[in-house]
């Protein structure tokens, strides 16, 4: 029998919502939101057909994809490749100044084994190696915008999802939907970094089955987090780790002096906060540390209810489900 059952024996399964018990039942885990390829009308690609034609080439690659395959290459176009290397540029001059150090200990690596250049768009296929060997992270294309609880089921399994399209090139310093400028530039440093990837694993293990409520929290938390999360310093000044503002120049811009909406992270307080996805937040959350933030989000997820636990087994890749009975 599967070797993900076999910690339980008196626990009626039959209870629980579906959830991914091993890796390759991500393959079943994949409702995009929002966007994809048909996008919504506020998105600045919305009245572009070739860019909305080009989109669809890499949707076809996302919804083809299964666990186990390399991710396909792509050939970025030259006006790709000149919204990417504008965005590096902008932003590795904020980040020298702006990002955490952890943010910036694994860029040379980067550089070195992943393509990080200017005049080159690193392929997913070629990070998703580097981070396997260093954390044991992988990356998973996906079309756009994947749910919340789809998207943290990943993480349980050290699975990133990844977008591959790269933003309208009418605007690189802002785009309201992720792509790969915003994973390759905000996530994959920190993924590199052994503490944060725990973090990471340890948010989607606690969304494992859990309710549509608890979901909504963990994303949001997840959210101030590890998209727009600062950290106090020292000095008292903030450094930056949330992907979504290390990914965007005017955001990033606009959080650094938004002195009083920078309040301290609290995840009963901060769960409660409003997403915003097309816009900037109307609040940042910052913590002294990573490691707060880590413990912080711990002792929120054991607060969660669940009728059973999870343990993740990396030999077999798979969640052992274990009853509170
Ligand atoms: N706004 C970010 C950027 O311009 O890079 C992308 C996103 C992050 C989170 C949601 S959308
Ligand atoms: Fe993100």
């Amino acid at each position: 029998r599967a070797p993900s059952l076999s910690a339980c024996s008196s626990f009626d399964f039959g209870d629980m919502v579906w959830f991914p018990r091993k890796i390759s039942d991500l393959d079943k885990a994949q409702n995009v939101l929002m966007y994809g390829s048909d996008l919504d009308a506020d998105h600045p690609g919305f009245k572009d057909p070739v860019y909305r034609k080009r989109r669809e080439q890499f949707s076809a690659i996302a919804n083809n994809f299964k666990h186990g395959n390399p991710i396909p290459r792509v050939q970025y176009t030259p006006e790709e490749v000149k919204t990417w290397g504008t965005v590096l540029l902008e932003l590795h001059r904020l980040y020298v100044l702006h990002a955490v150090p952890e943010y910036m200990e694994n860029w040379p690596e980067l550089v070195k084994y992943c393509g990080y250049r200017e005049d080159n768009v690193p392929q997913l296929q070629d990070v998703s190696v580097y981070l396997k060997r260093k954390t044991g992270f992988q990356l998973r294309p996906v079309a756009g915008y994947l749910s919340p609880r789809d998207f943290l089921s990943g993480l349980a399994f050290r699975i990133f999802h990844c977008t591959q399209y790269i933003r309208h090139s009418s605007d690189p310093f802002y785009t309201p939907e992720p792509d790969c400028c915003h994973e390759l530039l905000g996530h994959m440093p920190l993924l590199a970094n052994s503490s944060f990837a725990q973090f990471s694993q340890e948010i989607g293990l606690a969304s494992l089955g859990a309710s549509d409520a608890d979901i909504e929290k963990l994303a949001t938390l997840y959210f101030f987090t590890v998209e727009f999360g600062l950290c106090k310093q020292a000095d008292s000044s903030f450094k930056v780790y949330g992907a979504g503002l290390l990914s965007s120049v005017a955001e990033l811009q606009h959080a650094i002096t938004a002195g009083p909406k920078i309040k301290k992270f609290d995840p009963e307080l901060t769960c409660k906060e409003e997403c915003i996805i097309t816009s900037y937040q109307n609040a940042y959350y910052y913590t002294d540390s990573f490691e707060e933030a880590k413990e912080q989000m711990r002792a929120f997820a054991d607060s969660i209810q669940r009728p059973f636990g999870v343990r993740y087994n990396p030999y077999t890749m798979s969640v052992e489900v274990l009853s509170n009975a």
